[in-house]
């Protein structure tokens, strides 16, 4: 049975109001966010977050606290950026930096990973009473006809089948909701690419699989069933369909941003051109000089919006 959802109310956006739409929320003397080691009874949730506009997500703790620093020595922000102290630090779920108004988490891989957090951090904006956040993934995925490096902002996040959905099984039916993305984020988002220099940016669809190896395509897991002509022809109509990248989370971030009337974006450097092979065979150092692209980006965006320019 397919029920379709896409179009959940999105009215919240115009009061800036972060939305949770789950009627049982109202009726629950505290909130308990477990994976994050927080909750409503224990922490002052207004205090600490209420300030937030900017919250970027991305898979790897190290990196998020890297970007939480980063951005904490870009906005000038007064104190040592080296004192910024992971807020979840009672879990190893997830790790989260506030720099200012700029929230930093990290994720893990793949959609139930990406899908846990979010549950949590649209309660916790909620719970804390944010006005107009923007969300921003900032992640690494595979280039589909790209130079290697290449920043790619998504445009629409598709399912494997090239659709602009994602599909979440709810007591035993699936429901589907859209994962369109604000437009004109992702415009605004490709000019801040193109004011930086030396920093290869394009708009283009983004797949999010629920495999790295087999759910990509790819011919060097540890199961293989399809043949390298069978690999390339999907990856050539993933092509033809408007991908340009390959990852595993877009898709439903994307959807929970849209429901609850956030205002989201993906940007996902590649890390690789998968026409031209599967193992990451790129130098570390190459690596993490890619994987910084995304943070430059949005640092740029953020600025700007600050007025800091
Ligand atoms: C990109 O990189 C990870 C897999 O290596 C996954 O989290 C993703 O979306
Ligand atoms: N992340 C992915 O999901 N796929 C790649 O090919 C590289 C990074």
């Amino acid at each position: 049975i397919l029920l379709n959802v896409g179009n959940e109310s999105t009215d919240c956006l115009e009061h800036g109001l972060v939305h949770v739409k789950n009627p049982h929320l109202d009726f629950m003397e505290e909130d308990i966010l477990y994976h994050f080691n927080l909750g409503t009874k224990t922490h002052n949730l207004p205090a600490m977050f209420g300030d937030i506009k900017f919250v970027c997500v991305g898979g790897s703790a190290n990196r998020m606290k890297a970007f939480a620093q980063f951005i904490f020595k870009e906005l000038e922000l007064k104190g040592d950026c080296n004192d910024i102290d992971d807020i979840c630090a009672g879990t190893d779920r997830y790790s989260m930096y506030k720099a200012g108004p700029v929230l930093s988490i990290s994720h893990g891989m793949g959609v139930p990973s990406i899908s846990i957090m979010m549950h949590e951090l649209i309660k916790l904006l909620h719970h804390a009473r944010c006005r107009d956040v923007t969300l921003i993934r900032i992640g690494t995925s595979g280039g589909v006809g790209l130079e290697p490096g290449t920043v790619v902002i998504t445009d629409t996040a598709v399912d494997s089948f090239f659709q602009p959905q994602f599909e979440q099984v709810v007591l035993g039916k699936v429901i589907v909701r859209s994962t369109q993305l604000d437009e004109n984020l992702a415009q605004e988002l490709l000019q801040c690419g193109k004011e930086i220099p030396n920093l290869p940016t394009v708009l283009g669809n983004t797949m999010c699989t629920h495999d790295f190896y087999e759910g990509q395509g790819r011919l060097d897991g540890a199961l293989c069933s399809f043949s390298t002509e069978d690999k390339l022809e999907y990856l050539r109509k993933a092509h033809e369909a408007g991908v340009r990248n390959i990852e595993m989370e877009s898709t439903v971030f994307a959807a929970m941003c849209r429901v609850c009337g956030l205002k989201a974006a993906v940007i996902c450097v590649t890390l690789l051109d998968r026409f031209k092979g599967d193992q990451i065979s790129t130098p570390h150092e190459l690596l993490l000089e890619y994987q910084q692209r995304p943070q430059y980006l949005v640092s740029h965006f953020i600025k700007k919006h600050l007025g800091l320019h």
